[in-house]
């Protein structure tokens, strides 16, 4: 498997995601307009995760880009639950990706306490041999649930993916004082606009 050839297109597809997401941040930011984009990251999976994500689930190699769909990974960042919505609502109207699965672990957690908002899409691009479709990952989350999911990702590291009963109890009330955090955050948010509201009708 010639992987550097394989991954060059989905590198593409990061950039070229993570361009597009930014050029919506700009536009809120020139409109002195609350942004629902804080900051976007990308990543291409390495090799290494690649081939340990197809053994696990007895994928075979040529079924690879098929199978694993985040390959190409974008992550966007806000500060609101609110703006994870608004940002679906501005992917979902988009012509140039087309959505093809959509899941909502903000409103139901996983188990692990995990939120955020997954979309998967097909990103069409041109490549030297023509254009190609690739399926691309995007997590919608916000600074909370991503602090949360960070420090969760380098436990499960660290533990090789068996963290201890007692950490994994703390990760769960650490997920849900994270999501206190954010309700909290959105109802100082709304009374802040409801005041400035009043202001300016005065
Ligand atoms: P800006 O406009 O400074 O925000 P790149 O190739 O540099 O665009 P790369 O290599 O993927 O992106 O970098 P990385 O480290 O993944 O980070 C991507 C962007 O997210 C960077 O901004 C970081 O500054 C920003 N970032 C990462 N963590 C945080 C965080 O906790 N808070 C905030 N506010 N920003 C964070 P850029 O891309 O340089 O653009
Ligand atoms: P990495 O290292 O982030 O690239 P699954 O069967 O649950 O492993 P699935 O069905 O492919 O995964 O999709 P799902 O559940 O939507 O998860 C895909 C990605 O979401 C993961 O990628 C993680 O990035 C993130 N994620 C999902 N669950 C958790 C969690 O409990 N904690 C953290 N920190 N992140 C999570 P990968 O492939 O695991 O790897």
């Amino acid at each position: 498997m010639n992987w550097g050839a394989m991954l060059a297109p989905y590198a593409q597809v990061v950039e070229e995601l993570k361009v597009k997401l930014k050029g919506i941040r700009k536009q809120f930011e020139y409109e002195s307009r609350h942004s629902p984009i804080e900051f976007i990251t990308g990543r291409v999976k390495p090799v290494a995760s690649i081939i340990e994500k197809a053994e696990k689930r007895q994928i075979n190699v040529d079924d690879i880009e098929r199978k694993i769909q985040d390959i190409a990974g974008v992550r966007v960042v806000c500060q609101f639950v609110d703006d994870i919505y608004t940002i679906v609502a501005m992917i979902r109207s988009r012509s140039d990706l087309q959505i093809i699965e959509e899941k909502d672990y903000v409103s139901e957690k996983k188990e692990s306490g995990y939120r955020s908002y997954h979309l998967i899409i097909e990103y069409p691009v041109e490549t030297i041999d023509g254009r190609k479709i690739l399926m691309a990952e995007i997590q919608i989350r916000t600074l909370a649930m991503n602090f949360w999911a960070t420090n969760e990702h380098s436990l499960n590291y660290k533990y090789k993916g068996r963290i201890p009963k007692d950490v994994k109890e703390r990760l769960q009330r650490a997920a849900e004082a994270a999501f206190k955090l954010d309700e909290e955050m959105s109802k100082i948010k709304n009374e802040v606009q409801e005041a400035q509201r009043m202001f300016h009708s005065k």
